[in-house]
């Protein structure tokens, strides 16, 4: 079952973007290319559709023009027949106002927002949606009018509803985080929590604004927590940073304040769902050790619709980007779709014993921004004694940002928390970050500050190892011991080069103008292969090596256990400054230009040749 694997979403962190380059650097042609560089510079990234796209709306605001005309033409001739009889005026009043109505002129024909939604607004209503949507990345213009109090969709399996709870169930304080969230949006959160958490098990709902700027979350929120106050005394607290502090701190700080049995700790841009509190605090009650996620749907950033996510399990990959892995066969097994689900991660929302997770530390302050503090938590939790399920039964829909306005660049960010996380919790295996996110395993100079408390929490905690994890958790991650250079992969002919990828899908290597992202990524094995394009190094996905397909003098990409169960050539000789050289037939892979004066990888006949690869990893190739 694949469900939505790679598919990972913005709850975790806010990869869109991300994606959207690595989709886009899989579709480039010769002609996009440098454009393509050039743009990744700016924020929206030009696709390949833009062109396709432009064509229809030119055509649509053409067909706009005539109606404006037709409209016209019709208030013309109203006025001008005196006699007309006024049903039929009436009859024309109303098809005019319904043109005028559906036929606003679009403003945005290429903003995401008026994709599905924003059919009659006018040039005014538009401008202002469209500005409130680029502030913050979901359609706020909406929210704003929509009810606080809104009902959404059970999306529970039916045999949820038949489960009863304890009347004796622990006490919660919700935590919800935010920084320059749109007011309507905390405020549904809050209503929504009010509404489906059972009163007697509810004793607080902490706020955490980690530094906002926006105005209406000073003043105007603090009437609204006053009068939230008056209807539930006590039940609102809000917690301001005086300085921005990340994710994590945010998160450390509604711990601190909490005073309930249980923490949940939200975003603040989440509905709860009907009795989600419930299985989570029974589970809890049952076993303290266990840190809980929700199952999440999705609130789309332009209709707010809700859209029914289907359950997984919330995983990682090397460059530690969540994602969502199939469900385990054991809990299939068990024929219980209300059963918990065991996870190796989390997506970034859970809930725990308030106490538990003190004591084992609850999130790294070390971790700076966004990202990776999931994954941090999540190896701690396993690794240090604890569990992690998700609960089919505790829902909570959660608004996925189109994009993330306050940060540009949020690889940053992670890529500096997971190498952070690598030192601290994975052993031998760290050097699997490293490598998918192509930084040299010494001198990196990346500062990802300073380790030794955190170190000492896990001596303390007597933690278990990240290959047992490896092995007992999350079997799905496939550590690389055999790789011995990495990075960009140069011809001394021409520097300014790289080899690449290509286009996806498809299986031919090009050499491209070289850029920082993952197509150019190669990986050369002890053994022989070269790794080209993103390190996935997971059991049921695959690399792709270069071929030689045995005929004809194009390399390709073959995913390598296919192509070395083929009998196809995947093993090539290879020592840094040195030629790539077929193990069987000493033919050599060298470039040279084609009919148009661009450089393409062959195999041919060696010549005098050499490649070299950015990193290496101990001694490999020195001499
Ligand atoms: C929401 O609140 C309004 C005003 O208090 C009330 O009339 C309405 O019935 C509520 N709707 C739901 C779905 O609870
Ligand atoms: C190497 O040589 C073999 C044997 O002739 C040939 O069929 C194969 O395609 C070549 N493989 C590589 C990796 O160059
Ligand atoms: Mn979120």
């Amino acid at each position: 079952m694949m469900l939505r694997r790679n598919f990972p979403k913005a709850l975790c962190i806010g990869l869109t973007l991300v994606i959207a380059v690595n989709i886009l650097l899989g579709f480039y042609t010769k002609g996009t290319l440098q454009s393509l560089i050039v743009g990744m510079v700016h924020r929206d990234l030009p696709l390949p559709l833009a062109e396709w796209d432009g064509a229809v709306i030119k055509r649509l605001s053409h067909l706009e023009v005539e109606l404006q005309h037709l409209k016209e033409t019709m208030k013309w001739s109203m006025k001008r027949q005196e006699n007309v009889n006024n049903t039929l005026k009436q009859a024309m009043e109303a098809m005019a106002s319904e043109t005028q109505h559906k036929f606003h002129k679009k403003l945005f024909p290429d903003s995401q927002l008026f994709k599905e939604w924003g059919e009659g607004l006018s040039e005014a209503q538009q401008k202002k949606a469209q500005d409130l949507f680029q502030k913050f990345g979901y359609n706020v213009y909406l929210s704003n009018q929509l009810p606080l109090n809104r009902t959404i969709l059970d999306t529970r399996d039916s045999r949820c509803l038949q489960k009863t709870y304890s009347s004796q169930l622990p006490s919660l304080s919700v935590i919800l985080i935010f920084m320059n969230e749109a007011l309507s949006v905390i405020e549904r959160a809050i209503t929504s929590i009010i509404n489906r958490t059972p009163s007697q098990v509810l004793k607080e709902i902490i706020l955490v604004d980690d530094f906002s700027s926006n105005g209406e979350l000073k003043t105007p929120l603090n009437k609204k927590i006053k009068f939230y106050n008056q209807k539930y005394p006590g039940l609102l607290k809000i917690i301001r940073h005086n300085k921005r502090r990340g994710l994590a701190q945010s998160r450390n700080t509604g711990w601190e304040a909490a005073t309930a049995d249980v923490v949940a700790i939200l975003d603040a841009h989440i509905e709860v769902n009907i009795r989600w509190a419930e299985p989570i605090l029974a589970r809890i009650q049952e076993d303290r050790t266990v840190i809980v996620s929700p199952v999440f749907d999705n609130i789309r950033f332009d209709t707010f619709n809700l859209q029914k996510y289907g359950l997984a399990i919330d995983g990682f990959n090397w460059e530690l980007w969540c994602r969502y892995d199939s469900l385990p066969q054991t809990w299939l097994d068990l024929h219980d779709a209300t059963a918990p689900v065991k996870s190796p991660s989390i997506m970034g929302i859970f809930a725990a014993d308030r106490l538990f997770l003190g004591e084992i530390g609850v999130l790294d302050g070390g971790m700076l921004v966004y990202g990776g503090e999931n994954v941090e938590l999540s190896l701690r939790v396993w690794q240090c004694g604890g569990k992690i399920e998700i609960l089919p039964c505790s829902r909570i829909a959660h608004l996925e940002r189109h994009h993330k306005p306050y940060a540009m660049d949020l690889s940053i960010a992670l890529k500096r928390n997971a190498l952070r996380v690598a030192e601290i919790w994975m052993d031998e295996h760290k050097h699997m970050v490293y490598l998918a996110w192509n930084v040299p395993l010494e001198n990196s100079g990346i500062d990802y500050g300073d380790i030794s408390s955190r170190k000492a929490l896990r001596e303390k905690l007597k933690c278990k190892t990240f290959d047992w994890y490896l092995k007992n958790v999350y079997p799905v991650l496939k550590p690389i011991h055999s790789i011995v250079g990495y990075g960009r992969m140069k011809n001394t002919l021409d520097e300014s080069i790289c080899l690449d990828q290509g286009p996806v899908p498809g299986k031919s290597p090009i050499m491209y103008y070289c850029h920082t992202f993952s197509p150019q990524n190669v990986y050369y094995h002890l053994t022989g292969e070269f790794y080209v394009g993103a390190l996935t190094a997971e059991t049921d996905s695959e690399e792709h090596c270069l071929t030689d397909p045995g005929k004809g003098e194009k390399p390709t990409l073959e995913p390598c256990s296919k192509a070395a169960k083929n009998g196809l050539y995947i093993y090539w000789n290879f020592k840094l400054g040195g030629a790539v050289i077929n193990r069987t037939t000493k033919r050599c892979l060298e470039i040279k230009k084609d009919t148009s004066g661009t450089y393409v990888p062959v195999l041919q006949t060696c010549t005098t040749q050499v490649w070299k690869i950015q990193h290496t990893i101990r001694d490999w190739g020195s001499n």
